[in-house]
């Protein structure tokens, strides 16, 4: 073992060896890690009285969870310490994920399954007379993203330490998360996410390791010693960077990674020459400037918006990471030449594709070395993973904004386009149409950096995540890069982590799988297929659909407390649990729903399997239209809901605040799970893997990871609708008219109808006008397309619904299935073609 046992992460040199310290104060240290039942309650009492400083009658919930996550935090500090002594000891080559976005959700729960003390601690604390699951609730969890992306990020970071590979995940430490939806009067309200208030017990600060990054001002030239022309940025603000380390463990190992997240401060917070002149707000000022960069975290999905505290957010957690990552080499004494043998950087969409120029500048001018040598590296370092298809989410920044605040970077820009434009021009001769088109720069009109070509371009491997998305990728939004280096492409499809969204929030169904095969499926996803051997088995059906009984009654009585809604858990559980964009379609499910109801209203007593509708997500905040779909959900579900023609056959909710603690009540729950897309147009989609996962049906288009879903299922176990992604390609090119279907489907005109004649807004025949128009005039997602198609596969699934035993088989097909769409397995992918990257074993010493 190595004298410095955190130098992976930490870096400074110390003659303080983990040896050296007395083997009895080792022991004295059990209380931090012992795992026992007995020890995890009294290290949980000593935390709260010397830590929390508290005793139980002055306690309060918090005080308890506190004082329980550190504890755990404990245990995981000891296999974390013991990962970066190896790590350094062996100068492990290491994968780090550069993602904008982390939606960790809590991680109480999911520390305590890796740890594998979930129940000792369950125990532990009933016997104290406090519930895990109240505690567990107590938890804010940090919302440091928007959706999938974030999310996949979390997965891949539990999976990256569950297969001990060596990693460190970067990003930003936003001090305001996704916001918190609140309904009123129907209507999304955003409120601010203070996740950081009551104090966060999973990070440690580590302000030694801060960095400074610069920002603005302009560049001068200049020639070196040795005469090379040379370039010095002289920028007009510098921001520091400091990290806070968040243990990742992995599940039954003694692997626990970093997940680093950087928040900017001022590098002097106080400015006492603008104080002692009277300037007050003066002396404040630049402090909060800096601190804005890490304030709050964008709320869109799959958009962009090109601002310039965006572009800043990016470049701040950037050129942290890269620096941080050089004093790590320095730290192992590796030379700089071995960066990209040293690391495998990811970048998680574009969002931190200003990387590729930040290392070459860091390569050419902190350390003077050529142009030739720093590309080499620098290309060979990263990998990029594309995760949409929508045009309007593709990220470029005006010349102009780009220039003002990363003037050397645009310089290193067109520096390397040019560069990349001659290879171009020997690969395609006299083709300056594609010269104009794979440019760095966007010159159609008002000039752009397109960030999804520099990432192209400064990448070795380039992915997107399902295997029709990585075909679109390579067709139609990325053609040019794909026949310029057809090399550089691959299908990396998404996955989930089964320990997350299973394990902890589908215990029973865990247990009840593991008592037929064992538990090995948990680390090895492949394995849940044995369950097939007892798909008729009659004893097995009924525990199976027990458990799922058992979710929903949960689930509904959720909705009663949250939404004074009563449902009945006997009825289809039909859900769509994701971000609102129009292009996921929620409103195709509500054309579905005002068509059940129309039917009811013709004929009250019309056969009709009940369904309960639920609906959870959020909208981007300046999202007109996701927003007027959330306020059509609860508005026909107000008149559905109350309706005594429909006798309590028909439920609509809308689940407020859908997040990752809100996805794990409901995956569990849901009998029919809702992917229902315009072809072509969502990337991968994970919520479907996690409803899957958890038995649900799929009534889906084939769109996204929807597609490798329903060949790993079966068809016969997926229900299937919808124009494909060709179909929808045709009709676009050969005049779409929505109106021609709404003329000619019945149903569907009076679906339309009664929503644009106000009877779902008491007779407002203004209010979802703006919606009613986009779909009659424009309708860019094919919704009217689509509906005959869908509301006949819907009639289906009503009808397999009717014979339990037909869907507790697929339901158990399903679950038995989806082995392909672990995490693990994403990893494992990654980890093979593109990062070349080995499993490194942790040893845990004593204590
Ligand atoms: C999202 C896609 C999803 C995909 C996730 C994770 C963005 C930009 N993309 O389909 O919309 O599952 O990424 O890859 O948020």
């Amino acid at each position: 073992m190595t004298s410095n046992p955190s130098a992976q992460i930490h870096g400074s040199s110390s003659e303080l060896s983990l040896d050296a310290i007395d083997l009895q104060d080792r022991c004295e240290l059990s209380n931090r890690t012992g795992m026992d039942s007995e020890t995890l309650k009294r290290a949980f009492l000593n935390n709260l009285f010397y830590v929390q400083g508290k005793f139980p009658a002055l306690a309060t919930t918090n005080d308890y969870y506190m004082a329980l996550a550190y504890t755990v935090r404990d245990r995981l500090l000891q296999r974390w310490i013991n990962t970066a002594a190896t790590y350094t000891e062996l100068g492990s080559r290491t994968v780090a994920y550069f993602s904008a976005e982390f939606l960790m959700g809590p991680h109480l729960g999911n520390n305590l399954i890796n740890l594998g003390i979930y129940d000792q601690v369950e125990q532990g604390m009933a016997e104290l007379g406090l519930s895990l699951d109240e505690l567990q609730e107590e938890e804010e969890e940090p919302g440091l993203g928007n959706g999938g992306l974030g999310r996949l990020a979390a997965c891949y970071l539990d999976s990256l330490a569950t297969l001990d590979i060596p990693s460190l995940g970067y990003g930003i430490r936003y001090e305001f998360g996704i916001f918190d939806q609140d309904i009123r009067d129907g209507w999304q309200v955003e409120r601010t996410d203070k996740w950081l208030s009551a104090g966060n017990p999973w990070e440690i600060a580590r302000p030694e390791w801060s960095v400074e990054i610069k920002l603005g001002g302009h560049t001068e030239h200049y020639t070196d010693d040795h005469g090379n022309y040379r370039s010095r940025w002289v920028p007009d603000q510098v921001v520091k960077g400091i990290p806070y380390d968040t243990p990742i463990l992995g599940y039954q190992t003694n692997t626990a990674n970093t997940l680093r997240l950087w928040t900017a401060e001022a590098p002097e917070s106080f400015d006492f020459r603008s104080f002692n002149s009277g300037d007050y707000l003066g002396a404040v000022y630049e402090k909060m400037i800096s601190e804005n960069i890490s304030k709050v975290l964008y709320p869109n999905d799959d958009s962009s918006q090109g601002k310039q505290l965006r572009l800043t957010q990016q470049f701040f957690f950037v050129s942290c990471s890269l620096q941080d990552m050089i004093r790590i080499l320095h730290g192992q004494n590796l030379p700089l030449e071995n960066f990209h043998k040293k690391f495998a950087v990811q970048l998680n969409d574009t969002h931190p594709a200003i990387s590729v120029v930040e290392l070459m500048r860091l390569l050419i001018d902190h350390h003077q070395m050529d142009w030739e040598q720093a590309w080499t590296i620098t290309h060979q370092t990263f990998a990029y993973t594309n995760h949409t298809l929508l045009p309007e989410a593709l990220e470029r920044w005006p010349i102009e904004l780009f220039g003002s605040l990363l003037p050397r970077h645009l310089e290193l820009i067109y520096e390397i386009n040019q560069r990349f434009l001659d290879e171009v021009r020997i690969k395609f001769p006299d083709d300056e149409e594609r010269m104009i088109r794979m440019s760095l720069i966007d010159e159609s009109g008002e000039r752009y950096v397109r960030m999804a070509h520099l990432a192209c371009v400064g990448s070795h491997a380039i992915n997107g995540v399902a295997a029709l998305h990585t075909e679109l990728l390579q067709k139609d939004v990325l053609r040019d890069f794909y026949e310029m280096y057809p090399h550089k492409f691959t299908n990396k499809t998404n996955g989930v982590t089964p320990r997350r969204f299973m394990v902890l929030s589908n215990s029973q169904l865990s247990k009840l799988i593991t008592s037929k095969i064992g538990d090995s499926w948990i680390k090895n996803l492949k394995e849940l297929q044995q369950l097939e051997q007892f798909v008729d088995d009659a004893g097995f059906q009924v525990e199976w659909r027990r458990i799922k009984q058992h979710s929903k009654t949960e689930l509904a009585t959720y909705i009663q407390n949250n939404n004074n809604i009563t449902v009945d858990p006997d009825s289809l559980f039909d859900i769509q649990a994701k971000r609102f964009h129009e292009y996921k379609r929620q409103h195709l499910s509500l054309l579905h729903i005002v068509t059940l109801y129309n039917r009811i209203k013709a004929n009250p007593d019309i056969e009709i399997t009940p369904r309960t509708f639920i609906f959870g997500g959020k909208a981007a905040p300046g999202y007109f239209m996701a927003k007027l779909i959330i306020k059509l959900i609860n508005s026909v579900g107000n008149v559905v809901n109350r309706d005594p023609d429909v006798r309590g056959r028909l439920k609509v909710v809308f689940l407020k605040d859908y997040n990752v603690k809100l996805a794990q009540r409901i995956y569990p729950a849901a009998d029919l799970s809702e992917q229902i897309s315009t072809a072509g147009k969502e990337a991968s989609g994970t919520g479907n893997m996690k409803f899957a996962l958890n038995g649900a049906l799929t009534i889906g288009t084939l769109d996204g990871a929807n597609v490798e879903i329903r060949e790993e299922v079966g068809e016969e176990n997926f229900f299937l609708f919808g124009l494909t992604t060709e179909e929808v390609y045709h009709k676009r090119a050969h005049g779409y008219r929505s109106r021609d279907y709404y003329h000619t489907n019945a149903e569907l005109k009076l679906a339309i109808d009664r929503i644009a004649s106000g009877f779902f807004s008491q007779g407002d025949a203004e209010l979802f006008r703006p919606l009613v128009d986009d779909l009659l005039n424009q309708d860019q997602y094919f919704l009217f397309a689509d509906y005959a198609s869908y509301i006949a596969c819907q009639d289906q699934v009503a009808a397999v619904y009717k014979d339990q035993t037909k869907w507790t088989r697929m339901s158990i097909l399903n679950a038995a299935r989806m082995g392909k769409f672990s995490s693990d397995r994403s990893i494992e992918d990654y980890c093979r073609d593109i990062w070349k990257v080995e499993p490194v074993n942790v040893e845990l010493r004593q204590c």
